[in-house]
């Protein structure tokens, strides 16, 4: 299995957004723990891919199972209901009843979640749900439709037959936690990172429904690198293929533009710098992230933000 390493290249890019004089110390140019640089600007670019060998053996496990199955669940994160919508998935499923359930919903905006599902079912006429694994808000809804498709699809029927649902979307948006919960048993196991689940693995759910568990699957290469890195902030891309300090950079940046008011608010900052390295650096001081010499650590700082943002300690937030 071979996992490429991201690439960061520098650019030139100027910030385009400016709230308030800036604070920090740092304008000039940097490097951060990771040996990444940046420009005056504090941008950089990144290269995400990351599509190992056990996800084109899930794409054939899909593939092979389609023919047994009644009705999909695409799972996708809440945060990031178009990013994380793997066109490879759709492409798999086409044609198989499906039900969109939006999931970790517990973390994301409640009012983009709900403009969300509404797009989604006038767009596509779905099934949408808006669900969070963890606690179980939505499954007992989930477990309903299941038992009216099970139903309409017996009607008439001598010999009733078990539903059949696979479980679908991409790596850490919950797929075996979903599945745990719908069958009241830890039968699947979970994990805070992508790649968990290796292997498909069929459960019982009771009153003749059978679920799926598949491994997370992203798609070979991604066209539009934001959309790789909002899926790298959300933790759907392996953390050891990225360069750190970059994303977290990246992340700073997003916020700044869509939520300052909740980063100023977490890291006591006035305001959000002319730059994002500029905001970074002011975080890395508030919360003492300094290293011998008075060097910043950049990737301390970029690891506790993305953490902070993937816990929802930020606060709850939609990146999309
Ligand atoms: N806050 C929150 N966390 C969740 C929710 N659903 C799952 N998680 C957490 O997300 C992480 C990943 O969950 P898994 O169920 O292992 O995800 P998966 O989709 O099966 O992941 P892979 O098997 O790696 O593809 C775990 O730490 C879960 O506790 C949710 O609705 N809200
Ligand atoms: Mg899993």
């Amino acid at each position: 299995m071979s996992e490429e390493k991201t690439k960061v290249k520098k650019s030139s890019a100027k910030s385009s957004y400016s709230e308030c004089p800036a604070k920090s110390k740092g304008g000039g140019s940097a490097k951060t723990a990771a040996g990444s640089s940046k420009t005056r600007s504090g941008e950089s670019s990144m290269n995400i891919n990351w599509f190992p060998g056990h996800m084109k053996k899930t794409r054939v496990l899909i593939q092979e199972n389609l023919k047994a199955v009644d009705v999909c669940i695409e799972l996708l994160d809440a945060r990031i209901p178009i990013s994380s919508r793997n066109p490879m998935i759709s492409e798999l499923t086409a044609g198989k009843p499906r039900i969109i359930v939006l999931n970790k919903s517990d973390l994301a905006d409640e009012e983009a979640s709900r403009a969300h599902k509404a797009r989604l079912e006038s767009d596509e006429g779905a099934q949408v749900l808006i669900m969070n694994a963890n606690s179980g808000q939505g499954a007992q809804q989930l477990v309903k439709l299941l038992e009216s498709i099970r139903d309409e699809r017996n009607e008439g029927r001598e010999r009733k037959r078990q539903l059949r649902a696979m479980i679908v979307g991409i790596p850490n948006v919950g797929k075996s936690s979903l599945i745990n919960r719908l069958t009241g048993r830890r039968a699947a196991v979970t994990g805070n990172k992508p790649g968990v689940t290796r292997g498909k693995q069929w459960l019982s759910l009771g009153n003749d429904m059978m679920l799926l568990d598949t491994p997370g699957i992203l798609w070979p290469k991604f066209e539009d690198q934001d959309v790789a890195k909002k899926l790298a902030f959300c933790g759907s891309i392996k953390d050891e293929t990225m360069d750190l300090s970059t994303l977290g950079l990246e992340l700073i940046k997003l916020l700044s533009e869509r939520y300052p008011e909740l980063l100023c608010a977490r890291y006591k900052l006035e305001c959000i710098a002319d730059t994002p390295l500029g905001t970074m650096e002011a975080i890395a001081l508030k919360r003492g992230f300094i290293m011998s010499g008075g060097r910043i650590d950049y990737e301390r700082t970029a690891r506790t933000v993305l953490d902070e943002f993937r816990s929802a300690v930020i606060g709850r937030i939609s990146l999309e």
